[in-house]
């Protein structure tokens, strides 16, 4: 079903006279909107948010490396679900029941992932404004990404089946520009880093550089290859930490770390459907200032 946040009056966007879009949500998440709305937020948080499958694990690994120490020893000793909850994943379905009390019982300084669209964020982040990274990708990487994900879930359609769904925005968090569109509208606030998958793919020492400024921390330059070591994707292809490996066995379908490529749509999608995503982005994406961040 669709959700669409009430209560946006604190949200300091840059749009005039903004009104959310409703955004694609499971029916049980809608009993949980108000405990999300008042959960609580602290200013020593570490926030990553992002769209659905725009690299978001990437930069948690990042985030949590650079913020701990560069310990690498503990970030593979414990899964990155438990060291950076999912927010509101355990709100999306009464079977993924942890998560939401796993944020609140964290010891601080505490780490959070989310998907969430700017409207919904808890009430009390605005006001506290934690350290956030937003992570944004281009929409046909996340289209090919995100039908591979849901098909190792629940999924049966075809690749061309999931596309047409996921242009008329019938994909959990759709719409994916406006979610993308309203983060970068909050550029103006200092709390908050923007980054994106491209970006990381081609030049991740400049981007480790900035977050390492923005938590105010700094490695000697072999320390700083170790981490670009541990980031890589093969490394992070092989670590069961932050891979997402079904404990019981390979899962049915793609892995989770699965090309993590920033032009493999190029080969993945037919010119017909690399046609329809790029009509879907600029129907959707009129002004000539945001198309910018869906090239
Ligand atoms: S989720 O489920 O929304 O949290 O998924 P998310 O982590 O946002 O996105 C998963 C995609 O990110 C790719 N990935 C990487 N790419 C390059 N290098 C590294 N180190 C890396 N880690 C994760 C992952 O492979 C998924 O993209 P695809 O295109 O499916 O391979």
């Amino acid at each position: 079903g669709k959700v669409r946040a009430k209560q946006y009056k604190d949200v300091p966007i840059k749009i005039p006279n903004w009104v959310p879009q409703a955004h694609c949500f499971t029916t049980e998440f809608k009993r949980h909107e108000k405990e999300l709305l008042e959960a609580e937020v602290y200013p020593d948080d570490v926030w990553v948010l992002s769209y659905p499958k725009s690299g978001t694990t990437w930069v948690q690994e990042m985030v949590w490396c650079i913020c701990n120490d560069l310990n690498f020893e503990a970030a593979r000793a414990t899964k990155i679900s438990a060291r950076f909850p999912f927010l509101e994943i355990g709100l999306q379905s009464a079977a993924l029941h942890f998560s939401f009390k796993d944020v609140k019982d964290m010891p601080r300084p505490r780490f959070i992932k989310s998907h969430l669209p700017v409207s919904m964020l808890p009430k009390r982040y605005w006001e506290v404004k934690p350290k956030t990274i937003h992570i944004r990708r281009n929409p046909k990487s996340v289209a090919v990404s995100y039908f591979y994900h849901s098909q190792g879930i629940h999924y049966r359609g075809s690749m061309d089946t999931f596309l047409r769904s996921f242009v008329r925005e019938h994909q959990f968090y759709s719409p994916y520009h406006a979610h993308v569109i309203e983060y970068h509208e909050l550029r103006d606030c200092d709390n908050i880093l923007h980054v994106s998958f491209e970006e990381m793919k081609r030049y991740l020492p400049s981007v480790v550089r900035k977050v390492c400024q923005f938590f105010g921390k700094s490695y000697s330059k072999a320390e700083l290859e170790l981490l670009y070591q541990h980031l890589s994707f093969k490394s992070m292809r092989d670590n069961p930490a932050v891979n997402f490996e079904n404990p019981k066995g390979p899962t049915k379908g793609e892995p989770f770390m699965r090309k993590g490529e920033a032009d493999g749509w190029k080969k993945e999608l037919t010119p017909e459907q690399i046609h329809m995503l790029d009509e879907w982005t600029k129907e959707r994406v009129p002004n000539p200032e945001h198309r910018k961040l869906f090239e």
